[in-house]
């Protein structure tokens, strides 16, 4: 039987998440779940914290937080963003748990076995003023390749090269900000990238019609001519211990050891499940598994290149089907950045609008094919133009009206037989479209699927107009208004991958609970099974109010004006 294996990019326990992450990697993640999960598709949905590395060191340190208790600290912050906007995982782990480490140390064991690690001697910063090993990000400068101020140790920002930090142009030390930088030899160990290009690039050329047209051709580029040996050893006092005794005091770079937290996370949940199942030979290792990680664009090298190496080469995991990697999203056309002021505070825009609000929204704008920019205005226009006036307009409509009218409820004979009238007929062809979109995971475009399909049903209410059919054959305004129902029954099924919690809300109106094989039925254009659902007739349960509360224009203009405000206050600092 096929699976699914969906993992989201493990987030660093060094800061809050931001509306850039949930929609670079969580939205879309949590989407596609729930999409093969309605399906009844196997599926889990892995992740967790990812919490070594030097920038998580630096900022403990500037907290006086010992390494472990800070990213405990956020791992549990995170958590909590998560539940908040309804991002289920299966299971959301650390990295720095002992569980992690074991899984890491056989992939060092296997690689190291078949030579695709050893030592070498390499140049590498070192800072004579507080006597600190500089790699990754404990040294920022300007990249040497694209000129950006402030590319750093580990990569560059800006145009998203590897760095070679002793090739960075006037180096400055992160921990200390002094520029008294030296070059020293010394001895660390490298993932030989460059003996599997082949065998990499057997594989990468087969996902050259599969792929994004934003990853594939810069994967590409990137590893055409060859690929380079890195350094995965480090002179640091946190992180996962170097398996070799001539490495005593060193430990794993903190990209070596993450991705493999996706496999670790498995482990523990199915051991926490108390499955049977084996997270290699029935998931990880499985031909019948999907794998798909997703992620946004700064993260593409190590998911496409050298997890997929150390995954093939190790021999424990088969490389990824899909990188659905999303480009970024900014701030009213700006990056967002917690230090200019340039961003905004997740849990309250939590409070003041909900999970759905920000859901839809997030997702109307998913950066899938390029960068995209959340405005307060655009927000809006959005929620009130879209969610309030098209789904939520029409479900105050019919079902007050429902609900007045036919307090006993529907009777079922005009319940019966939706799949076969013409609304109904266009109602499957638009759900097999939406499935094949989300299958091709467009989640943009999926919404906007549902969309139209709220448009649809807001022409046969309106076009029909049970308010006046009422007055001349109450029984015309039934057949309407039952009809109506089942498409927002259906709607509301539809709806349910993206948000959830307005989903709930507009299925709990109805009277008849649906079973997961009916929710599968409806969300892939089995409509039939409302002839069944409603054998018996339909009761709304009460009468909807405010089910989407417009946006008022007061509200965007003091959002807009305190994010000026914010980022002119630091700017004057
Ligand atoms: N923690 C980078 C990031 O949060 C990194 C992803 C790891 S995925 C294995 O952007
Ligand atoms: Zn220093």
């Amino acid at each position: 039987m096929k699976k699914y294996l969906v993992t989201s990019a493990l987030p660093y326990a060094n800061g809050p998440i931001h509306l850039g992450h949930l929609a670079g990697a969580y939205l879309p993640a949590d989407i596609y779940t729930r999409h093969l999960k309605l399906l009844g598709e196997k599926v889990i949905h892995i992740s967790g914290s990812d919490e070594h590395g030097v920038a998580i060191m630096l900022n403990a340190k500037k907290e006086g937080k010992n390494y472990k208790s800070y990213v405990d600290y956020w791992h549990s912050e995170h958590k909590k963003v998560f539940d908040k906007f309804n991002v289920n995982f299966d299971f959301f782990g650390q990295t720095s748990e002992s569980y992690h480490a074991e899984e890491v140390i056989k992939w060092f064991d296997e690689l190291y076995k078949k030579e695709l690690i050893e030592p070498n001697d390499n140049q590498q910063l070192h800072c004579k003023a507080c006597d600190n090993h500089l790699p990754d990000r404990f040294v920022e400068g300007t990249c040497y390749k694209c000129g950006y101020t402030q590319a750093r140790g580990d990569e560059c920002p800006n145009c998203g090269i590897w760095i070679d930090p002793v090739k960075l142009i006037e180096p400055v030390c992160k921990i200390c900000g002094s520029n008294d930088i030296e070059e020293i030899t010394v001895t660390q160990w490298y993932l030989k990238l460059s003996k599997c290009h082949e065998k990499y690039r057997a594989w990468f050329e087969s996902k050259k019609n599969t792929w994004r047209k934003t990853v594939y051709p810069f994967v590409d580029s990137l590893t055409r001519e060859s690929l380079h040996d890195r350094a995965i050893t480090r002179d640091l006092d946190w992180g996962i211990d170097v398996p070799l005794p001539e490495a005593a005091g060193k430990k794993l770079y903190v990209w070596f050891d993450a991705p493999i937290g996706y496999v670790s996370n498995t482990k523990q949940y199915l051991e926490k499940i108390g499955s049977d199942e084996d997270y290699l030979k029935d998931w990880w290792k499985n031909d019948d598994t999907e794998i798909i990680h997703f992620l946004a664009k700064d993260n593409i090298i190590f998911h496409a290149v050298i997890f997929p190496v150390m995954g093939m080469e190790s021999g424990r995991i088969n490389p990824p089907t899909d990188i659905p990697a999303n480009q970024y999203l900014n701030l009213e056309g700006k990056q967002f950045s917690k230090s200019t002021g340039w961003y905004i505070d997740i849990d309250s825009a939590f409070e003041q609008f909900g999970a759905d609000a920000i859901r839809y929204y997030l997702i109307s704008i998913l950066p899938e094919q390029s960068d995209s920019s959340f405005t307060w205005r655009d927000f809006a226009a959005k929620i009130n133009g879209e969610l309030a006036n098209n789904i939520g307009n029409l479900i105050n409509r019919c079902l007050k009206f429902a609900y007045k009218n036919w307090e006993t409820g529907l009777d079922a004979k005009y319940l019966t037989g939706f799949s076969e009238t013409e609304i109904g007929k266009k109602f499957k062809t638009a759900i097999l479209e939406h499935k094949s979109i989300v299958d091709g995971k467009e989640f943009k475009k999926g919404i906007e699927q549902i969309m139209s399909m709220g448009q649809m049903a807001n022409t046969f209410f309106s076009d029909l107009a049970p308010w006046a059919q009422f007055k001349a054959d109450p029984n015309e305004a039934e057949k309407t208004i039952a009809l109506t129902s089942i498409q927002i029954m259906t709607l509301g099924v539809l709806l349910s991958p993206y948000v959830p919690g307005l989903s709930k809300k507009i299925l709990s109106y109805f009277d008849i609970a649906l079973t997961d094989t009916h929710r599968k039925k409806i969300y892939s254009g089995e409509l039939e099974v409302f002839d069944e659902l409603f054998a018996n007739g339909m009761k709304i349960t009460e009468a909807p109010k405010a089910l989407v509360p417009k946006i008022d224009e007061k509200i965007i203009s003091k959002l807009e004006e305190d994010l000026r405000g914010k980022a002119e206050e630091l700017d004057n600092v």
